[in-house]
């Protein structure tokens, strides 16, 4: 054949977009060959997940290519979502989906004799985030790629994610995560465009040649940043975004001084500290640790993100002057916030940018969203550790505060109190820079997860920064992408509403609201229980298989699964699985609901109470199931390596979605939208989303219990007493005695003495004080699910409610609030829509 033909050339073209399923088995065997260098005979699982990994990743790369041609052709508002965690999850099944290839894929892969879920299983997910806060970045890169908006993610490609967690003897036991093992088919690596970061070292003032006052930073060592891509479909839309995360490489021979004195040691230690900086995710939740690898984890990502805006910006001619109008950069909670002053610096010091201009162009692109109200959480770092690090930033961050208590102090005289508060110096011991206060002077935009939320922030942490700019304060509701947590996760139920509703409900969940029209329709609801039912099956084969537990498919599936958190309050759901136990000891006969109690989420790794509590539910575990009083009808099964991939999985199958947190801590939460709109009915208090969620299922079909925020806060002010709570009830009482007592761990009475005493003497999070509400309410659930009918109607009207918590809503709000971005459709070639 002649090459140069475009016959030939389509061909080859055809090999690589094509969608018909012998195109797809063809392409699927040529990767094999010529990528993995297998053919079928010897290729492993592995080889031929990655076989169809890179089949599928050709799918994207016109896609992929277009979208940066057009962006770059049309100079595109662009958001830039900066954050040190994304939770992606597995690409490959999200990818058929985005694509609209699903079924030809299976097909094919079926056609070759492959087993096509266990391809799927085989991919090892990017765990690069912990929890709540990395999987909302990465439900927001989905639906800013869906809705067709320009946008980079910005992150850190860290070489080991959020550990692995097996447990063993009931305790958590953590597992290095080496994802990157067998390779990663998501990722294209541009060294072309890597960058140098700075640290250390020290500063030197000097006059430039127009007789302007320059600072020089004379670090004491340089990393690169290498970039690497990650394509990011959109669903139904030729858009394709990307992810680009940093890899920290130290360059080929900098340390000169110990190269040349022949202290080779020393220079290999610089470079291995250097390449230290993206080695690992810091595995906690909701807290800061203080630690300086932190901060250089943190500076280093920003600034790469920074430079690789402002090369863009350069390619395409526009000038630095018109950065924010080029630019919206969104910081995604205070890990991030070192963007306030890096771009100051890169802006004055790199480009010779006076103060206030450089200033107005900051404060013009930041915008920032806070995820915690928990004091813990709250970064702030030693000064000495900060200037050690980053002598010019704090340079920069004292110039900010003097020019920034000056205006506090024009707009509320004499109030020393308050400057002291809001400086973003902490001076009330050893100093600190408060990074939230840094983001708050920096930014133009300042919201909270959720309504209840972004009250509190005003009238709590953030409250003189209220008083201060009101203007710059907002809520945007978090949401959850129904791509991922419904049409990949749970097919069934979303074949059926499409059956009924058509598939608009996709791109547009407000359309579930249409269900409600068939909550009246028995076979609907049949279809609609016999799925849900089938699911719980599939999960009690998964159960036995992997625990050797048999669970019972016709109890309720009640299930708590997030991150392990003292405020989060797993323990209290574990009160109330010993109160229904207590109550079998008492009175064998009593009838009761058959329940099984699923748990998932790892601990961090020095969190010493959530560890315990692991182990508490495991042991009671361990006694209720074997219980022959109990006879099957409670059963508790700790789910190991709660991950992205798992929660598929779990959100599905579950009745009762409990989230139970002390009203007042949980910001949003997003697990409690998986599961409600896949049809679990909500146990949980006034807290976070929580809130919004009943208000849009109605209060009839939820499950509320418990103190609200400010009743929270009151008893703390008037003085919490749990003991009054122990002694004046008889069944709490007996609970924590039987946990005291050893009773769940073979007799040791010191094993949970630690969660027996914080409960008794304190109880931080107020268990005692809502333990009866809870039971009383978890009564009430059981009455429910006596009734299938009745519980059917409230789970399907769960689902037909849940639209507003869709993340395109979610980045609607942040498009027309914040951002002011708008969106750029991709037309795509010829050719490659006739194959589509
Ligand atoms: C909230 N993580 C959820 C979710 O908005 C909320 C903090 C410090 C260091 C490391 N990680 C963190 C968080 O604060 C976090 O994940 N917050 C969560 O953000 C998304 O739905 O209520 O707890």
């Amino acid at each position: 054949p002649n090459p140069n033909s475009t016959q030939e050339i389509v061909r080859i073209e055809d090999d690589r977009t094509g969608l018909g399923i012998e195109t797809l088995k063809r392409a699927f065997l040529d990767n094999l060959f010529y990528i993995q260098g297998k053919f079928p005979a010897i290729a492993t699982l592995n080889d031929y997940y990655m076989a169809l990994a890179y089949t599928v990743r050709d799918r994207l790369f016109k896609r992929w290519i277009t979208t940066a041609e057009t962006y770059g052709n049309q100079k595109a508002r662009t958001v830039c979502y900066l954050s040190a965690e994304f939770l992606m999850g597995p690409h490959l099944g999200n990818n058929l989906i985005n694509l609209g290839i699903y079924e030809q894929v299976k097909q094919a892969i079926e056609e070759l004799g492959l087993n096509f879920e266990e391809l799927l299983e085989q991919e090892e997910e990017p765990g690069l985030g912990n929890g709540g806060l990395g999987r909302l970045a990465a439900c927001y890169l989905d639906s800013l790629a869906t809705l067709e908006i320009p946008a980079l993610g910005y992150g850190i490609r860290y070489e080991f994610g959020i550990f692995n967690q097996r447990i063993q003897d009931g305790w958590q036991v953590e597992i290095t995560d080496k994802w990157l093992r067998y390779g990663n088919p998501w990722e294209v690596s541009r060294p072309e465009w890597a960058v140098e970061v700075k640290f250390g070292g020290h500063t030197e003032s000097f006059t430039d040649e127009h007789g302007a006052y320059r600072v020089r930073w004379i670090p004491h060592k340089v990393v690169n940043g290498i970039p690497y891509d990650t394509p990011i479909s959109g669903y139904s839309v030729n858009t394709c975004n990307t992810l680009r995360l940093w890899s920290a490489e130290a360059p080929e021979t900098f340390d000169f001084d110990a190269f040349n004195a022949g202290d080779y040691s020393r220079a290999v230690q610089q470079k291995m500290a250097s390449e230290t900086i993206s080695k690992v995710l810091y595995p906690n939740d909701n807290l800061t640790q203080g630690k300086i690898l932190r901060l250089e984890q943190q500076f280093f990502f920003v600034s790469c993100s920074l430079q690789d805006m402002i090369r863009i910006l350069e390619r395409q001619g526009i000038p630095l002057e018109q950065f924010p109008e080029k630019f919206s950069i969104q910081l995604n909670d205070t890990h991030p916030s070192i963007t306030v002053v890096e771009l100051m610096r890169l802006l004055m010091d790199e480009h010779g940018m006076e103060w206030n201009k450089a200033w107005g162009i900051t404060t013009r692109s930041l915008a920032y969203t806070n995820h915690t109200l928990l004091p813990e959480a709250l970064e702030r770092w030693p000064i000495s550790l900060f200037g050690q690090l980053l002598p010019r930033h704090l340079e920069i961050i004292f110039e900010i505060n003097r020019r920034f208590l000056d205006d506090v102090r024009l707009k509320f005289p004499d109030d020393w109190e308050r400057l002291g508060r809001m400086s973003l110096i902490d001076e009330s011991g050893e100093r600190y820079v408060r990074m939230a206060n840094l983001a708050c002077v920096g930014s133009f935009a300042i919201n909270g997860v959720a309504a209840l939320h972004t009250e509190l922030l005003k009238e709590g942490v953030l409250r003189d920064f209220y008083e201060m700019y009101p203007e710059k304060f907002n809520n945007k509701t978090n949401g959850v992408t129904p791509r991922r947590f419904m049409v990949l996760s749970n097919f069934r139920l979303a074949n059926l509403i499409s059956r009924k509703i058509g598939n608009n409900w996709v791109k547009h969940l407000e359309e579930l609201h249409k269900l409600e029209d068939f909550v009246d329709d028995p076979d609907f609801r049949r279809e609609f229980r016999e799925i849900k039912q089938a699911i719980k099956q599939d999960l009690a084969v998964y159960i036995k298989r992997t625990t050797n537990i048999d669970v019972n498919p016709n109890s309720i599936f009640d299930i708590q699964s997030k991150r392990i958190h003292e405020y989060k309050r797993q323990h209290l759901n574990a009160l109330h699985i010993v109160t229904l136990y207590n109550r079998i000891k008492a009175n064998p006969d009593i009838d009761i609901t058959p329940r099984t109690f699923l748990f998932g989420g790892k601990a961090a790794p020095g969190y010493y109470m959530a560890k315990l509590i692991i182990k508490l539910i495991n042991s009671i575990g361990d006694v209720v199931n074997r219980d022959p009083d109990v006879r099957g009808r409670l059963k508790v099964v700790f789910l190991e390596n709660y991950n992205v991939k798992f929660a598929q999985r779990v959100y599905p199958a579950a009745d009762l979605s409990e989230q139970i947190s002390t009203a007042g801590k949980e910001a949003s939460g997003t697990g409690n939208m998986k599961f409600a709109l896949n049809g679990a009915l909500t146990i949980g208090t006034l807290d976070g989303a929580n809130v919004e969620i009943r208000e849009e299922v109605g209060a009839e079909n939820f499950f509320l219990f418990g103190l609200t925020a400010d009743e929270v806060y009151a008893k703390k002010v008037a003085g919490y007493n749990p003991m009054d709570y122990y002694y004046s009830n008889p069944e709490l009482k007996l609970v924590i005695d039987r946990i005291a007592s050893g009773f769940f761990s073979h007799g040791d009475a010191n094993l949970f003495k630690p969660i027996v005493d914080n409960l008794l003497y304190g109880d931080p999070y107020m268990l005692l004080a809502d333990y009866q509400a809870y039971v009383d309410c978890q009564e009430q659930v059981s009455q429910a699910y006596q009734d299938q009918d009745r519980w059917t109607r409230m789970s399907i009207l769960n689902v037909a409610r849940m639209g507003k918590f869709s993340s395109d809503r979610s980045i609607r709000d942040y498009c027309e609030g914040i951002w002011h971005v708008q969106s750029v459709p991709i037309k795509l070639e010829e050719y490659v829509q006739e194959n589509a």
